[in-house]
């Protein structure tokens, strides 16, 4: 399941969006991608688009015209060869429209200004069957209004034989302008920026393999951005300094993989914390006190943490956590879980 929070259907609050992914084995609704509502004291699903096996979710305004829109990844239940990326508007019903189709899972997805020109664009990455012949990963879409149509650019081309597993846009370098930033399975980080074209503009090594996991923002409350990574059984910052990139590592006790990260002022103290949800059913909050990271445990729900992200999603002040789990039987309890500092 992943989430994403923001609002969707600007009604002026903002929601998590949700997309859900049963498995090939379950008959029940197969995947749905939700909005969910707050009323009262109930959050109320909505479907966006049913029927279909969701991937990641993103909110933002995708295409620059009025409003916000969701972006969500998903792949058909009759024909799991191709993927698809969608934009969904809302107008009293969510229209749903083609981005683009690729032929491997997409892993991730971000929204964001990422060549500086004040309009937003749209990044994907895609999984990557190893061995494999050169193959376009990461690819952004930038929305013409005059034409209608999403103008594709293929930004890297992975030799590795390894998937692309995040991308994030923002300013990663603390140097004028946003970049987008990649992280790879082989546990390569890829910093690309626009001027007139995309060139990479940081290429470095982890030392880490698997799925890696990205976020950028101020995760410290010291000056300047930086980008958390989380991976397997690990966590850590890389800050640039002096023209070059300096890592840390974030003492965590969690085990497992590092399913996601999201930076934001979850405890609402105005300082921002990193938040970790792990495949051990673990979620985790770190926060940078006196040139210390201090690990607080937020919650062990009873699945794999999918997706976290920091926002306010009810009436009250103040952010809350939502996290999305592993898909259970559809019996249980598959709703994203709530968390709020009280
Ligand atoms: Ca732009
Ligand atoms: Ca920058
Ligand atoms: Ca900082
Ligand atoms: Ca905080």
């Amino acid at each position: 399941m992943s989430v994403a929070i923001g609002d969707a259907d600007n009604d002026g609050t903002s929601e998590p969006v949700v997309s859900v992914n049963y498995g090939f084995m379950q008959s029940v609704n197969g995947i749905m991608i939700y909005n969910l509502a707050y009323t009262g004291h109930n959050f109320i699903a909505s479907d966006v688009e049913r029927g279909v096996y969701g991937g990641p979710v993103a909110v933002g305004n995708a295409d620059n015209q009025i409003g916000n829109e969701i972006i969500a990844a998903s792949a058909s239940r009759s024909s799991i060869t191709n993927y698809t990326l969608k934009m969904y508007k809302y107008s009293g019903s969510w229209i749903g429209t083609n981005i683009s189709t690729v032929s491997h899972p997409i892993l991730s997805t971000a929204i964001g200004d990422a060549d500086n020109d004040g309009k937003n664009e749209t990044a994907l990455v895609t999984y990557v069957a190893s061995p494999v012949i050169p193959e376009n990963a990461t690819r952004i879409y930038d929305y013409n209004s005059s034409s209608g149509k999403w103008i594709e650019t293929n930004i890297s081309v992975t030799t590795c034989g390894c998937s692309v597993t995040s991308v994030a846009i923002g300013d990663a370098d603390n140097q004028p302008g946003n970049e987008l930033v990649t992280a790879s399975e082989n546990g390569a980080i890829d910093i690309y920026s626009y001027s007139g074209g995309w060139t990479t503009k940081y290429h470095f090594f982890t030392g880490t393999y698997g799925d890696l996991f990205l976020a950028i923002g101020d995760a410290d409350n010291q000056p300047g951005n930086e980008m958390i990574i989380g991976a397997s059984g690990q966590l850590f910052m890389y800050k640039y300094k002096s023209g070059a990139w300096v890592k840390t590592t974030i003492p965590s006790t969690a085990t497992g993989i590092f399913n996601s990260v999201a930076i934001g002022d979850a405890d609402n103290d105005s300082y921002n914390e990193i938040v970790l949800g792990t495949s051990n059913n673990q979620l985790k909050m770190y926060d940078y006190l006196c040139s210390q990271w201090k690990e607080t445990t937020i919650s062990g729900p009873d699945r794999s943490i999918n997706s976290v992200a920091i926002g306010s999603i009810d009436s009250e002040l103040g952010n809350e956590i939502v996290i999305g789990l592993n898909q259970g039987a559809p019996s249980l309890d598959n709703s994203p879980r709530m968390y709020k500092r009280v």
